[in-house]
């Protein structure tokens, strides 16, 4: 069971519903990250598709960073606590690699509120001549099938992963991103890893400040590229915010009751 000051806190979890990711800067310890560059060269074993992720790793630098326990705190706040190994890969982009990737999402087949996370490991720096993944916050809610989104260069209020070593991100499975040009003479490593939930994704995080003045605020975020969809962009973030909490009455403001008045009863006779 992971110590409950480990665990996000429901601000954060609001700011993931808005945004669709969280990073978490130079959380891991340096040692850590130059065996885990080390391993990365070398090549980390795969997993069996399916398996518990405790299973895996476990005498490898990249077990080392599942096992911290503010990672293990971040898992567990979004996905429970025995979260399965889906995939992971070594993502890199040669040195001089004047390209970047297409706009995409990582393959979205459950469209269902439960959701994956994909944890974004940064194990060396990464300044933005190197790139950084780059992602779109509040893109989770539009499920393109991977590369729809490709014949789009840049998006307003995009975010490139410009990090110091040891910083994560973990990020819905819905998130728009992709892998920026590598202008420096070294090469780019990146340690992605997807974890599927196998328990209801409700109230897993530290809840103590679940009815704190600001959550509605950061629920209600504009993130500008999608115009004037911000109202519909704030209804699938309430249904997310139902689906986590709980709490079935859950609105900001009046958007989600609007929708749930019910015009189409009729008077009853007096
Ligand atoms: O290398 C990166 O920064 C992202 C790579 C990626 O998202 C992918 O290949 O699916
Ligand atoms: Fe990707």
């Amino acid at each position: 069971m992971v110590d409950k000051q480990y665990l996000l806190n429901t601000k954060q979890m609001a700011q993931f519903v808005a945004d669709g990711f969280l990073r978490f800067d130079e959380l891991v310890p340096d040692e850590i990250n130059r065996a885990a560059c080390a391993e990365m060269e070398a090549g980390v074993p795969r997993g069996r598709a399916g398996a518990p992720l405790a299973e895996l790793w476990t005498d490898a630098a990249v077990g080392q960073v599942v096992r911290l326990p503010s990672v293990q705190g971040i898992i567990h706040s979004l996905v429970g606590p025995d979260p399965l190994y889906d995939h992971h890969a070594v993502h890199t982009v040669d040195a001089n690699h004047e390209h970047g990737q297409i706009w995409h999402a990582d393959a979205i087949i459950d469209t269902r509120l439960h959701f994956d996370i994909q944890l974004f490991y940064f194990a060396h720096d990464t300044p933005r001549e190197m790139g950084g993944t780059m992602f779109l916050p509040g893109s989770i809610y539009r499920r393109i099938s991977e590369s729809d989104v490709a014949r789009y260069q840049n998006f307003l209020g995009q975010m490139p992963m410009v990090c110091k070593a040891g910083t994560v991100a973990v990020a819905h499975h819905g998130i728009w991103h992709c892998a920026q040009p590598n202008l420096t003479g070294r090469k780019r490593y990146m340690f992605k890893l997807r974890l599927n939930p196998t328990v209801r994704q409700k109230k897993l995080w530290n809840t103590d400040d679940i009815d704190d003045a600001e959550i509605p605020a950061l629920l209600n975020a504009n993130h500008r590229w999608y115009g004037n969809e911000v109202r519909l962009e704030v209804v699938n973030r309430i249904k997310l915010w139902r689906f986590l909490t709980g709490d079935e009455n859950y609105d900001v403001s009046y958007w989600m009751s609007r929708l749930e008045n019910a015009p189409e009863n009729e008077l009853r006779a007096a």
